[in-house]
C-alpha cells in the first residue's frame, strides 16, 4: 500500500464554516476531510487539526516517523510566526505543500511574510477550500515524479 499523504491543519480551522464565508465559505474542516479522502482515492489520509504549536510539531513529527509520501500543511496564522513549525518540517524529507484557502497576499499586510514558503516544494493559496482536494492531486503527481 501507497504510504500515506498528511493532511495538517493549524488554529482556528476547526471553526471553518461558521463565521467569514466571503472569505473562507461555508465549507467546514469535516466536509474538507471528506473532499481529501475522496481526492486521494485508495491513498490513505492522514487528517489532523491543532490550535496548539507543540501538537502540529507532534503532527510533523509523526509524518516524518510514519514516512509519509507527502505533506500538506495549512499552518493557519503559524505560517508567519512560527520557527518551531519551519525546524520540525525541515526535517521532513518528503514533499510538502503549504495551503491556504484564502489568497493571504490579497489580505492584510499580516498575512503577507509565509516562513513556511522558505521550504514549501509548492503553495497553494486562494482556490477556497477546493484547493485541498487540488493539493491532493498536486501531491499525487510531484511524487509520482521521477526522481
Ligand atoms: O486562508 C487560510 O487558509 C489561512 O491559513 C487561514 C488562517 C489565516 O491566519 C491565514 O492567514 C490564512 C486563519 C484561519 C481562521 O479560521 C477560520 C475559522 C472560522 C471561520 C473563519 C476562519
Amino acid at each position: 500500500m501507497a504510504a500515506a499523504f498528511h493532511i495538517l491543519n493549524g488554529p482556528n480551522l476547526n471553526r471553518l464554516g461558521t463565521r467569514e464565508p466571503e472569505i473562507y465559505g461555508h465549507t467546514s474542516l469535516a466536509d474538507i476531510e471528506t473532499m481529501c479522502r475522496e481526492a486521494a482515492g485508495d491513498r490513505a489520509i492522514v487528517f489532523r487539526q491543532s490550535n496548539a504549536e507543540h501538537e502540529i510539531i507532534g503532527f510533523i513529527h509523526d509524518a516524518i516517523d510514519d514516512k509519509a509520501a507527502g505533506i500538506v500543511i495549512n499552518p493557519a496564522a503559524y505560517t508567519f510566526t512560527s520557527i518551531a513549525i519551519l525546524d520540525a518540517l525541515k526535517m521532513a524529507p518528503c514533499p510538502i505543500i503549504e495551503l491556504h484557502i484564502s489568497n493571504i497576499h490579497r489580505r492584510e499586510a499580516i498575512y503577507h511574510h509565509s516562513l513556511v514558503s522558505k521550504i514549501a516544494t509548492a503553495v497553494i493559496a486562494g482556490l477556497g477550500p477546493e484547493g485541498y482536494a487540488v493539493a491532493i492531486g498536486a501531491m499525487d503527481r510531484i511524487v509520482g515524479r521521477p526522481a
